[in-house]
């Protein structure tokens, strides 16, 4: 029965007509399947990291935006016009750039004048200047509170990020460090307006100074705008201490004339200018990924190569006569030592910006900075040329005993802020001029 039973569902099988699949064919249907699913799972794949690449690169669009734009605003809104020198009473502010030694041109660059190693470009230029907020008061913190004011001192500049992603490059954190400009703070428990030393610097977004008042020995002091137009009371030039989150104190050294912006062995802003502690940290950075701040000032008289290279460029070669002129270069880009300050000026040969300036008093010189100078120099009563007479007038170069680092106007300035996306391996590149001439 068994026999007959299995002779029948042969032949059966053997006729035409419905019929399973062999084992061996199963198998071979399951591994195409797996294959395609897995081809498939790759093609997923790649599509999600590239929309996540483009989102990425989005995003960091949108940041570069908004930290130019924010740029804009400031340079916009400056309280002065960059022309020396400032008198403190007319309540000007002032406008400070400087140049740190790097330049774009100091990297490798291939045939086509494109840098080799795209993570590497100038990032130790610092911009500082006083601005009005055109959009509503500045808002701060001071002593666990809101502050507002349309005034505020504004620093921007790089430091190394605190977590570097890719070996063999350094990527940067760019700062917008925000001051509250207000002159009297009006809080009954400071007596003369005056803040202790162990104001926590880092947790208080005014401008301040270090001063002395009898009875009270060293204190803070709220800066107005006439204060800064004097160096000495500018953004980390105090000479202060203050209190950090830990309980220690940080002091930032004393400085004497010509009060440069001090900077760490690498010739960034050093680490104390930063925001930090717990509570704080970051909260001045308005751009992380950072591989390029190059800060250029216009120069009316550079005259670009015949390839519309720019003085400064690699590869610029000097031009012939009436070739265009007018261009956006790095402060000082011809190198050398700053003239006497009775020198004439710019000195034969060079243009003003091409030049490295002038010495600021008797043998004293900035490191290569733009700055709207302040004319109480000439009747502070201090002897800043060291030629034992103090302040003998104003009227020109041989009666005055300080000068400007360069002692003309600045018409326009240039910012490129490029970041690099490191899950797209991506380089961005935002460029944002202001032209001051209006
Ligand atoms: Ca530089
Ligand atoms: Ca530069
Ligand atoms: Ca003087
Ligand atoms: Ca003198």
């Amino acid at each position: 029965m068994a026999t007959a039973t299995r002779q029948t569902m042969m032949s059966a099988g053997s006729q035409r007509g419905p019929r399973g699949f062999t084992l061996t064919e199963l198998l071979v249907a399951a591994a195409l399947s797996l294959v395609v699913m897995a081809a498939l799972a790759g093609l997923f794949g790649l599509f999600g990291r590239a929309i996540k690449q483009s989102d990425a690169t989005m995003n960091l669009g949108g940041l570069m935006r908004s930290a130019a734009w924010q740029l804009r605003q400031d340079l916009a809104s400056a309280t002065c016009q960059p022309i020396p020198w400032l008198a403190p009473d007319t309540s000007a502010g002032y406008f400070e750039l400087i140049e740190g030694p790097a330049r774009d041109s100091t990297y490798a660059v291939n045939a086509q004048n494109q840098p080799t190693d795209n993570l590497t470009a100038d990032t130790d230029d610092l911009l500082l200047f006083t601005t009005q907020s055109l959009t509503g008061a500045f808002v701060g913190r001071f002593d666990g509170q809101t502050i507002e004011s349309p005034y505020a001192e504004i620093a921007w500049f790089c430091r190394p990020a605190a977590i570097q992603p890719i070996a063999g490059s350094t990527l940067y954190d760019l700062h917008r460090r925000q001051l509250l400009i207000i002159s009297y703070l009006g809080r009954s428990s400071l007596v003369n307006n005056a803040l202790p030393l162990s104001t926590d610097r880092a947790a208080c977004d005014l401008s301040l100074r270090s001063g002395t008042i009898a009875g009270q020995g060293q204190v803070l002091l709220p800066n107005s705008l006439g204060d800064l137009t004097k160096r000495e009371y500018r953004f980390m030039r105090g000479g202060y201490a203050f209190l950090m989150e830990s309980g220690l104190f940080r002091s930032v050294a004393a400085q004497t004339f010509p009060y440069a912006f001090p900077v760490d062995t690498t010739q960034h802003a050093v680490a104390e200018a930063v925001l930090t502690g717990t509570k704080r940290a970051s909260e001045d950075v308005i751009l992380t990924n950072v591989i390029g701040f190059d800060v250029r000032v216009f120069d009316p008289q550079a005259a670009l190569s015949a390839d519309g290279r720019v003085p400064g460029d690699p590869g610029y070669a000097v031009p012939q006569a009436g070739s265009a002129v007018g261009a956006y270069v790095d402060l000082g880009w011809g190198g050398g030592v700053p003239g006497a300050r009775t020198d004439p000026f710019p000195p034969a040969g060079k243009t003003a910006f091409q030049s490295a300036g002038v010495m600021v008093s008797g043998t004293n010189r900035l490191p290569t900075t733009y700055d709207t100078w302040s004319r109480h120099y000439e009747f502070n009563e201090v002897d800043e040329d060291g030629d034992g007479k103090a302040d003998e007038g104003l009227d020109d170069a041989i009666d005055t005993e300080t000068s400007p680092p360069y002692p003309v106007p600045l018409r326009g300035v240039e910012v490129r802020i490029r970041c690099y996306e490191p899950s797209s391996r991506q380089v961005r590149q935002v460029t944002i001029r202001h032209s001051f001439v209006k």
